[in-house]
């Protein structure tokens, strides 16, 4: 990991959570933000999985711990601020990161299964992003990352209900910063392209699909997870304190071009 030059980017004496970050885009962005000087919260929804993620950031020398609930569990997410309270942790910096993906006609889509995805991947960032305002406002400060997707802007046939909630992460981000930029706080999203992750390996072993990718993306290739640091980093910084309501996206030039 590159080391910084600039103070602007500095995040030592910050305490971020990243949600979903035992592995793919959130353990890269949690990596990244540890590199910038930030004590890192991981979370995940799997003990096992989130223990064996801190303890090799741990063993890297990261200033690193974790909290263990389910974003879709609203008594699970007060829980675990009410113990950042008590523990008298911070949060400067949250990164909504957790989502899941289902890919399926809209005819063959059952209610329960829409609401899973909208619920997991929108809700909780509206409810988890409500808990850290409540501790951010009082303190003035305090840096609010959504992740949102190419689906954000675009829909792909078969990803509905992912597209939709990607839609209102986009708009949730700008309401975000309609209510709490007054207080100090900067609300903004990345739009991660076609990034290559457990989600999307399914897509990327598609032939058709990697080709696809390839051709459709001005950059001709997959995203690295890590390639969204230095977003992340920006966004959680000072350097975008004169910045809301955005969504950056990292894609490849693909929502650029026809
Ligand atoms: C899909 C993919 C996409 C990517 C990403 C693109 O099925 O089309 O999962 O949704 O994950 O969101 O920005």
């Amino acid at each position: 990991m590159p080391t910084l030059s600039n103070p602007l980017f500095d995040l030592t004496g910050k305490t971020a959570l990243v949600t979903g970050s035992s592995r793919g885009l959130g353990r890269a962005m949690a990596e990244g933000l540890a590199a910038a000087g930030a004590t890192v919260v991981l979370n995940g929804a799997n003990p096992d999985r989130l223990a064996a993620a801190t303890e090799e950031m741990r063993q890297a020398g990261r200033k690193v711990g974790s909290a263990c609930f389910d974003i879709t569990d609203e008594a699970a997410i007060v829980a675990a601020f009410e113990r950042f309270d008590a523990d008298g942790v911070a949060i400067d910096i949250l990164v909504n990161n957790a989502g899941i993906q289902l890919r399926k006609p809209m005819v063959e889509l059952t209610t329960p299964e829409w609401r899973t995805v909208i619920e997991t991947n929108l809700t909780s960032a509206f409810v988890v992003g409500r808990e850290a305002a409540r501790r951010m406002i009082p303190r003035g400060a305090g840096k609010i990352i959504n992740i949102g997707s190419l689906t954000s802007e675009l829909a792909r046939a078969t990803v509905a209900p992912y597209t939709v909630a990607k839609g209102g992460i986009k708009m949730l981000t700008k309401a975000m910063a309609a209510e709490w930029a007054g207080s100090g706080l900067q609300a903004n999203a990345i739009g991660p392209g076609y990034m290559i992750t457990d989600m999307n390996q399914a897509l990327i072993d598609n032939p058709a699909f990697d080709a696809w990718v390839k051709g459709r993306t001005p950059a001709k290739r997959w995203g690295k997870p890590e390639e969204l640091v230095g977003t992340a980093v920006f966004l959680a910084s000072s350097a975008s304190d004169y910045v809301n309501g955005q969504i950056i996206y990292v894609d490849g030039g693909m929502l650029s071009v026809l």
